[in-house]
């Protein structure tokens, strides 16, 4: 496994940094600010709630997650359905980024919000998103944007530096989440300590699919809302 928070700590580059390539590599991951200028996290806001409000209702129920509590915790395929999200699936700029940080070239897969309400919000279980590649000629990546000011109380996002470069650990099912995969809490707790990428709204964070990551509940009075792009990376070489 990579080394330790303690260890190691992560730069928070901007987007055009000729550095970025060789940190995606050996990290794993990269931190970027402003990926998203503020008016653009307002716009992507007002359409997430927009479109939570008018359209989910009326789509199948799988295409949205909920907490215990019936709040919502996340949503999926916006870009079926609804012209700004396709449009921003389509941003040539986003797949810009992806393209110049991993060296390849990369076709967006699809969208998902990640709402983490306040009190409310449940965690992300540690995984790595290339358990749902395992059999596909697919090599991903994913591009998680910030729409909320993220810190270690309201559900950053973890890391575990390095991790990308020791393949897959072990995953299970999830209670109550037939889709979802996680690798069991007691080999997460035989793991370093993770960082924990504090990120302010517009900030993004760029991971490879076999970076270990998660994310605590959140428990504070502030909302953790992001979004997530992923991109299958050509040519495939697993
Ligand atoms: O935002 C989160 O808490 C989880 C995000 C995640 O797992 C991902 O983008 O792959």
């Amino acid at each position: 496994m990579g080394s330790t928070a303690a260890q190691h700590e992560l730069r928070l580059h901007d987007t055009d940094e000729a550095a970025l390539p060789e940190s995606y590599e050996r990290d794993g991951v990269v931190l970027m600010r402003d990926v998203l200028s503020a008016e653009e996290v307002a716009e992507v806001r007002g359409n997430i709630a927009r479109y939570a409000k008018w359209l989910l209702p009326a789509l199948p129920e799988d295409w949205a997650r909920r907490e215990a509590d019936g709040t919502l915790r996340g949503m999926y395929f916006l870009e079926r359905v609804d012209p700004f999200f396709t449009d921003f699936a389509a941003r040539a700029d986003l797949k810009d980024i992806v393209e110049r940080v991993t060296g390849r070239t990369a076709t967006f897969a699809s969208m998902e919000t990640f709402h983490k309400p306040a009190r409310v919000g449940s965690p992300s279980l540690v995984h790595q998103d290339g358990v749902y590649y395992v059999g596909r000629p697919i090599v991903g990546v994913n591009l998680w944007l910030g729409l909320d000011d993220a810190t270690a109380d309201n559900g950053a996002l973890k890391y575990w530096i390095g991790s990308h470069h020791d393949g897959l650990v072990e995953h299970g099912g999830v209670e109550g989440d037939e889709f979802f995969r996680a690798i069991a809490p007691h080999l997460v707790a035989a793991m370093p300590d993770p960082f924990v990428a504090e990120l302010s709204s517009g900030s993004g964070a760029l991971h490879h699919d076999m970076m270990v990551h998660g994310s605590d509940g959140n428990a504070s009075e502030r909302p953790r809302l992001a979004m997530a792009l992923t991109y299958t990376l050509e040519p495939a070489t697993r």
